[in-house]
């Protein structure tokens, strides 16, 4: 009997400095439906670090807004509430103007363009984030933002007293500039809102438009190629610091194979999608020549408006990418 309990005493003990560290879970938030690209992106970053840290983390993605939505989940990570999450970080701009980099209406146009913009702020907003107790991850951006509405528009005068739709501090600025009523609504909720009316318009990629069918309720979608947003994934840096040096690499590297995944299924995304628009009835076209000098105004108000809140550290980005063109 004395030999036997010895026996599982050495068994327990072997079981127990061998026993792998404790698998753990971490819920990942996202604001946008799970067909969507990014949501895709997500769902694949997930699944590599779940493989790559041999099951010790297990992130699940929860998209379409299901755990926490859009505008919640920066402050769900930095609070711990979870450990990870993915956000549009210009709805941010309001907290700091610097968040806003990537919403300057004509300053990066391109996906080119928005590589070297991103280049330049990479930096500033990781520093940013980290002293909000935030480490980013990866960034993806969204394809070129173009305009929805019910009628058509040819010019801004055209745009006047129209409900729109916003998502940032700069869509609400350009509905104002444009002599529209903004509403601010997320991605999730703006098939209803435009079938209830509450809005008739809005600014977004084909990639929104397509995901929430919106040729349902609208018929014109210019494409103004304003700019492209990005969307950012981040953690609560106690949890990264308590995460072993093996598994941040695993995440490390995850993250920047999803951020070049990302990317590229943005740009397959933005064709497949516009002609989505197009089967779904809409008429997608460029903007008319007047329409395009009347936004590149108001773009430049906002550009002004913009470095002018944004101080020093706004500027600096700016020039860096500059520089880089
Ligand atoms: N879709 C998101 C943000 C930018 C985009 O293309 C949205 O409309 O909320």
């Amino acid at each position: 009997m004395k030999k036997l309990s010895k026996l599982l005493a050495g068994t327990a003990l072997v079981a127990a400095t061998s026993a792998p560290a404790l698998a753990e879970v971490w819920d990942m938030p996202m604001a946008y439906s799970a067909s969507n690209f990014h949501s895709v992106t997500g769902a694949e970053f997930a699944r590599c670090v779940t493989t790559g840290t041999g099951g010790e983390i297990e992130i699940v993605t929860h998209p379409g807004g299901s755990l926490f939505k859009g505008a919640d989940i920066k402050r769900a990570v930095q609070t711990g509430q979870v450990p990870i999450g993915e956000r549009l970080l210009s709805g941010h701009q309001n907290e700091n103007a610097l968040f806003g980099f990537d919403s300057v209406p004509f300053l990066a146009t391109s996906f080119d363009d928005a590589d070297k913009l991103w280049k330049a702020a990479r930096g500033p907003i990781s520093d940013l984030l980290a002293s909000q107790n935030l480490t980013l991850l990866y960034s993806v951006p969204w394809p070129p933002q173009g305009l929805y509405f019910k009628n058509p528009v040819t010019s801004v005068a055209d745009m006047k007293g129209v409900k729109f739709r916003s998502y940032n501090n700069a869509t609400s600025r350009l509905a104002e500039l444009t002599g529209m009523l903004p509403v601010t609504i997320e991605a999730a909720e703006i098939s209803q809102a435009f079938a209830t009316g509450v809005a008739d318009s809005m600014i977004s990629s084909g990639a929104t438009g397509y995901d929430r069918k919106v040729w349902e309720s609208l018929n014109y979608f210019y494409d103004v190629q304003a700019w492209l947003p990005r969307n950012y994934v981040l953690v609560n840096s106690d949890v990264w610091n308590a995460t072993s040096p093996a598994n941040r690499n695993v995440i490390r590297g995850c993250a920047q194979l999803a951020e070049y995944a990302g990317e590229w299924r943005s740009k397959e995304y933005t064709g497949f999608t516009l002609q989505g628009l197009r089967d779904g009835g809409m008429t997608v076209a460029p903007p008319s020549d007047q329409l395009r000098a009347d936004l590149e105004k108001v773009g430049k108000t906002m550009t002004a408006e913009w470095l002018e809140a944004a101080g020093p550290e706004g500027r600096a980005i700016v020039e860096a990418y500059r520089a880089m063109k």
